[in-house]
């Protein structure tokens, strides 16, 4: 087997930038292991609230949010962090040359019931300011809580996968992922139905047609509610995960978070072949005017996005 620390250390990257996949990696297992217990530990319920014996409750997002900033701090390699789970961005006390973006808990509504959560996280020049494209992005990555933990990264040009076994060590376990480019599964929230726009509407409604409409073939409709579980289906066998723009969301640019939810999934996608587009450009082309910015996500096999990308032409 090889060990994600084998796989780093064949990469041809910075060691710097390997290590803090490292501290990544690290903060994952440590909040894998949290989540185990959550439940019977009473690590639930919402932050400001009180347990039995009176002591302050943490939600899991502040703890997710507070294992990957011990982490971050124990790297010198990383000076600054930006998540979903502070107002500003924070100057660690390191000099280093990384930036790290992260939604540390991803998809938290989905935890009281026991459904895949994750971390998701990119890696940006520190020195190049806050305000990157994706397309800036030094690596990415995500880690999904479910069955198993796995954890996916990207340097740029392919997108390796590993799972975490009993020892707590991170073992490969795919090398190199490959979206298909075709696929008969889609994502998204569809009691959004009235709120979206044309495009998204004729691209679902040709899927919901079947093989009795123009795309020939009958689909399946998946939904987690979680962005890292839907994303990783995606990564492992295919499919289209869709958070367009709509008449809710367009006062807010979007749904999801550009920095850490939006630019590492599009990277990884991209990296396994995938596509990802906003629309009306790729998603790592979008250049962020503030770290929170939303965004418009479609993200997943070429052909699919491709025919998302056709539909915004024509509307
Ligand atoms: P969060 O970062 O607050 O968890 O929100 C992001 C999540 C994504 O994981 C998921 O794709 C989406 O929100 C679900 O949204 P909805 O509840 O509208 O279906
Ligand atoms: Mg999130």
């Amino acid at each position: 087997m090889t060990t994600l620390t084998d796989w780093l250390a064949a990469q041809t990257v910075d060691a710097g930038l390997a290590s803090v996949m490292q501290t990544m990696a690290a903060a994952s297992a440590e909040i894998a292991r949290v989540l185990r217990s959550a439940a019977i530990t009473g690590e639930t319920g919402l932050a400001g609230h009180t347990n039995v014996q009176g002591e302050a409750q943490k939600a899991l997002d502040v703890i997710s949010n507070d294992i990957v900033l011990s982490h971050i701090g124990e790297n010198p390699e990383i000076s600054i962090l930006i998540s979903e789970e502070l107002d500003e961005a924070v100057q660690m006390q390191n000099q280093g040359r990384y930036l790290v973006a992260t939604d540390p808990l991803d998809g938290s509504s989905n935890l009281d019931v026991n459904v895949t959560v994750g971390t998701i996280f990119s890696i940006l020049d520190a020195s190049k300011g806050l305000l990157q494209p994706g397309t800036a992005q030094l690596g990415a990555g995500y880690a999904a809580y479910g069955p198993a933990t796995s954890l996916v990264l990207t340097f740029g040009p392919r997108a390796a996968a590993f799972t975490l076994d009993d020892t707590g060590t991170f073992q490969l376990t795919t090398a190199a992922l490959s979206v298909p480019r075709a696929s008969a599964e889609y994502a998204i929230n569809t009691a959004r139905e009235r709120l979206w726009d044309a495009a998204t509407r004729g691209y679902v409604a040709e899927n919901v047609a079947g093989e009795t409409g123009p795309a020939g073939k009958r689909y399946n409709m998946r939904w987690v509610g979680s962005m890292v579980a839907d994303v990783h289906r995606i990564l492992m066998r295919g499919g289209i995960f869709l958070y367009p723009l709509d008449s809710e969301t367009s006062a807010k640019g979007g749904r999801l978070r550009l920095l850490y939810e939006g630019n590492p999934m599009a990277l990884l996608v991209q990296a396994a072949g995938g596509r990802s587009t906003t629309g009306q450009q790729s998603v790592l082309d979008v250049v962020p005017t503030s770290i929170h910015q939303r965004v418009p996500v479609v993200l997943g096999s070429a052909d699919e996005v491709a025919r998302v990308e056709a539909w915004y032409g024509r509307t």
